[in-house]
């Protein structure tokens, strides 16, 4: 009855639903349509009968060898993937979270969601706002977001689904501060990652890597923001199997570092928006999924970050936006430094689809902007022919 990905170790429900293939035998699959990580998940989260779902389908997101970067880390038998989280309904991982957040939200009758947000929470919270009232919910969505460092894609969209977009003339740390401070007197539900549906909801993306990859990767790159996405990814490995656990290294952006050097950042700067934050939530969860793991967390630069950006784009064809890049980039310089072992299975987790930040892509390709009348000689002529 058991397909041959499926691990003996598994837990009932993983070892039923092999990405949403029920193998009965060799001969025999059967196939369903795929409703979201709450009905393939089920057992794993803390939903009942009674919990109204809400989904948008999110989860089940491409993991795609990365050939080029597995060249570029030089070591024998190292083996490269991307989890391409850009493909979630709006575009980030933060969907897995926020469907569990919005469903526990509507179950507790609440009537409004807040969150701050450096982009991607808000453009999710929103989404799933608007679908709760979809299903005849009411259901008001309200964001916070540090004005003039939102990716330009990320904005739109929370927009566009409904939300109060509320631009504060601060940072996100500044942002979050306000939140919490709000729904301790108002009654609005909390979604950010401190919302601990929300990493219940992430952990979804640990059992798809495995699921995926017919194994347990030995190294998980992931980049660090708030820090709640690594506390998710270390929870789910934890409880998707006892004997194997990836290392998992974490990377900050070197302007808005405060993990690894160990201090809280007042004025946190990077390229990569979505990880400009200087005093994460889940800093002590983040540390502790390192250390458990024996992984490390390190930072890299706005230039590394950038480097790596391109080469997902130009050389492997992947799109994302810049702070996802950073998992990519500390990978490279991990492995330049042999903090890698070579025989790795190595999956990076991209976090952000690439659409989010067109200025950032229009900015960073170099390309020459050719322009010509509609003449074949010239057009020819342009392109080398
Ligand atoms: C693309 O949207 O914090 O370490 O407010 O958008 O779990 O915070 C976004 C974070 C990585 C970092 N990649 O994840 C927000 C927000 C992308 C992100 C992170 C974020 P955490």
């Amino acid at each position: 009855m058991i397909g041959m990905f499926v691990r003996a170790n598994l837990k009932p429900a993983l070892t039923l639903w092999y990405n949403n293939v029920v193998m009965i035998s060799k001969s025999t699959i059967f196939t369903r349509p795929w409703n979201g990580i709450i009905d393939c998940y089920r057992t794993y989260l803390p939903v009942s009968n009674k919990t109204p779902v809400v989904t948008l389908n999110e989860g089940n997101t491409p993991l795609v060898y990365a050939p080029h970067i597995t060249k570029l880390c030089n070591m024998p038998g190292l083996a490269v993937y991307l989890k391409v989280e850009g493909a979630n309904p709006t575009g980030s991982f933060k969907d897995r979270g926020m469907t569990v957040a919005v469903s526990k939200a509507v179950e507790m009758k609440s009537k409004a969601i807040i969150c701050a947000s450096t982009g991607n929470t808000s453009a999710s919270a929103a989404a799933y706002a608007a679908r709760a009232r979809a299903n005849g919910f009411k259901m008001d969505c309200f964001v916070l977001v540090p004005k003039g460092y939102v990716a330009l894609g990320k904005l739109s969209q929370a927009m566009i689904y409904g939300a109060k977009v509320i631009q504060v003339k601060g940072n996100f740390d500044e942002a979050l501060k306000l939140v919490k401070e709000i729904v301790e007197k108002y009654p609005v539900t909390l979604v950010n990652s401190v919302n601990p549906f929300r990493i219940e909801g992430q952990k979804t993306a640990a059992f798809e890597v495995c699921e995926q990859l017919g194994r347990v990767p030995d190294v998980l790159a992931i980049p660090v923001g708030n820090a709640g996405n690594i506390t998710a990814y270390w929870k789910g490995f934890c409880e998707y199997t006892r004997d194997t656990r990836p290392k998992m290294i974490g990377f900050e952006a070197s302007g808005a570092a405060p993990i690894v050097q160990n201090k809280i950042i007042e004025k946190p700067e990077t390229v990569a928006t979505a990880i400009r934050i200087g005093n994460p939530a889940s800093w002590k969860q983040a540390v502790n999924a390192a250390g458990e793991s024996s992984g490390f967390i390190d930072c890299v630069t706005d230039d590394e970050i950038i480097e790596a950006y391109k080469l997902l784009h130009q050389k492997e064809g992947i799109a994302c936006e810049p702070a996802s890049a950073a998992s990519v980039a500390g990978l490279l310089k991990s492995a330049k430094l042999k903090k890698i072992q070579p025989e790795s299975t190595v999956v990076c987790v991209l976090t952000g689809n690439g659409l989010k930040d067109p200025d950032t892509a229009i900015k960073s390709s170099e390309q020459e902007k050719l322009e010509v009348a509609p003449d074949l000689k010239e057009i020819t002529k342009l392109l080398g022919f």
